[in-house]
């Protein structure tokens, strides 16, 4: 605090010392520093200085030139705009991953009885959690717990398995199941790749196709004769099921579970990114910010292309100047004063 007030660090590197300290997971630990060196402040300092450009050019344009903006100057300025929104749009979607890097997501472990939720549970948290038998029917309740995955946190739900019971205390256990896919941001249906596919796990997966949730399907007891392929089951909906969203693991040998940490989450949710070392933005605040200055940055445009004076026209590119300016925390005002007196040699 006292650093940013004595200005020698700003608002997102003050940020930063937050998000280090709250670090949950070598990633977070890692954009954290890189924020902190200045990252996204680095990002935006050219954003910010082309858009005082064309600021200060309007406000020229204001207070020398008698008519208004003629259509093919305001379509120049515009397109200057639209370059400056590509830009902040990148940074506004990344949020979407950025959001998940930071508050992790949750993953529901779903399937009939037996097929190895509570051991596969057990394998992504790496210490026995859950408890185990050959009984089917053994997970009574929903049970909670924090990993990682992939170096994203990942909120892990093992469920009671679901199928026809007349068994009230495992029917109450089995609308929670539910209630878990529900919740999910990712439904994980296990299936037991010892044995052939039954109609319980067919139910299940329609259930999956109708939940509005992402879901991924896992082989389980690989380490076993397999009776069931990734080809069987996109055969069963090759609209819905894909190649890369099933993967084949061994919760009892571990096979498959660095191909899952590495690709599962990623795929799922890094889709649109080109690299884990993009610039990202983590923090609701930057992306309030960032998607008010995109609204500003359109109504501008919007307004000079309806014939209003370029002074409407810029109130809103003030604004989104000052909405760019709060993600740092630094004032602006005083940014475009001094440029437009620099610019124009207007006394002071
Ligand atoms: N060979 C082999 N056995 C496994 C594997 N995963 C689980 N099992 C066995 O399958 C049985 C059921 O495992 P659980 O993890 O309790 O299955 P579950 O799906 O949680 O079962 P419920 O809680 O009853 O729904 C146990 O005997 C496990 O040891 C695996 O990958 N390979
Ligand atoms: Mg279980």
């Amino acid at each position: 605090m006292r650093a940013f007030i004595s200005g020698r660090i700003d608002l997102t590197q003050a940020e930063a010392v937050r998000d280090l300290i709250d670090a949950q997971t070598e990633y977070q630990t890692r954009l954290a520093s890189r924020q902190l060196k200045g990252e996204l402040s680095n990002y935006l300092q050219p954003i910010k200085t082309d858009l005082l450009e064309i600021i200060v050019h309007l406000e020229s344009a204001v207070e020398f030139v008698e008519e208004n903006l003629n259509t093919s100057s305001i379509e120049t300025l515009a397109k200057h705009i639209a370059g400056i929104v590509k830009k902040l749009k990148r940074l506004a979607d990344s949020y979407e991953f950025g959001r998940i890097v930071r508050s992790g997501v949750k993953l529901a472990i779903v399937g009939r009885p037996n097929v190895g939720k509570s051991s596969f549970f057990n394998m992504l948290l790496q210490k026995d959690r859950a408890i185990v038998t050959d009984i089917p029917g053994t997970t009574r309740d929903s049970l909670v717990e924090q990993a990682s995955l992939g170096s994203i946190p990942v909120h892990l739900v093992d469920t009671a398995g679901i199928h026809q019971t007349s068994d009230i205390i495992e029917k109450m256990g089995i609308e929670r199941s539910y209630t878990a896919m529900v919740d999910a941001d990712l439904v994980l249906q296990l299936i037991d790749g010892s044995t052939y596919l039954t109609d319980e796990d067919k139910n299940l997966l329609t259930k999956c196709f109708e939940n509005p949730v992402p879901f991924a399907l896992i082989i389980n007891k690989a380490d076993l004769e397999l009776k069931v392929t990734p080809e069987d089951l996109i055969k069963l909906n090759p609209d819905k099921i894909i190649e890369k969203n099933i993967f084949t693991v061994s919760a009892k040998t571990y096979q498959g579970f660095d191909e899952l940490q590495k690709n599962l989450v990623i795929s799922f949710f890094q889709k649109d990114l080109s690299s884990q070392e993009d610039t990202l933005i983590l923090d609701a605040r930057h992306f309030s910010l960032i998607s008010n200055t995109i609204e500003e940055l359109h109504e501008g445009v919007e307004r000079l292309r309806e014939g209003y004076s370029e002074e409407v026209a810029l109130c809103h590119l003030h604004l989104a100047l000052k909405k760019l300016g709060e993600i740092t925390g630094e004032t602006t005002i005083e940014d475009i004063l001094g440029q437009i007196f620099s610019t124009f040699c207007v006394g002071k």
